[in-house]
């Protein structure tokens, strides 16, 4: 008599599905490395992003300035409608200024850079400002900031975290 057996092949199964966990990652990992690249495509037709840094924050404080020079390197003006970052609960831009003798920052209005023009973020002025982070970031490692634009693909910076600029 003919007997027919259903066995269950677990090692098989398991080589499958790390095969197509395998083909996954591969295509993710392509996806991923395209992706930054049309990222870096934008940056280079619209934004020139110079000496961006972040500085190096106590362990424990939950906030950090981003500093970087931005110009507008198209023939068009381009406005900044956001910035963000995944690292932290909120992110913005802030001006600094003077009032009865006391320094105080507060979220700066949507920004227009005209065709050549550069905002300067630099320690004491203006700044990206990073709130409710969580990790600790040491000197050496790097945050991606995003800056948002209106009616261009977003710009995706990687600031590295420094003790000095
Ligand atoms: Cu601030």
């Amino acid at each position: 008599m003919k007997q027919i057996v259903f066995q269950h092949h677990p090692g098989n199964v398991s080589s499958i599905v790390r095969g197509i966990l395998n083909r996954l990652v591969i295509i993710s990992f392509l996806f991923g490395s395209l992706a930054s690249i049309s990222f870096a495509q934008a940056e280079n037709e619209v934004l020139s992003i110079k000496s961006p840094w972040i500085r190096e924050a106590p362990p424990g404080i939950p906030t950090l300035a981003a500093y970087m020079e931005i110009t507008n390197i198209t023939e068009s003006p381009i406005s900044i409608i956001g910035v963000s970052s995944s690292i932290a609960k909120m992110t913005e831009l802030h001006e600094v200024k003077l009032e009865n003798e006391v320094m105080k920052m507060r979220k700066m209005a949507d920004i227009t850079l005209n065709s050549g023009q550069t905002l300067e973020l630099k320690a004491g002025g203006s700044h990206v400002m990073l709130m409710g982070v969580q990790e600790s970031f040491k000197q050496g490692a790097e945050i991606e900031i995003i800056f948002e634009l209106k009616d261009l693909p977003a710009v995706k910076v990687m600031v590295p975290v420094k003790k000095d600029s």
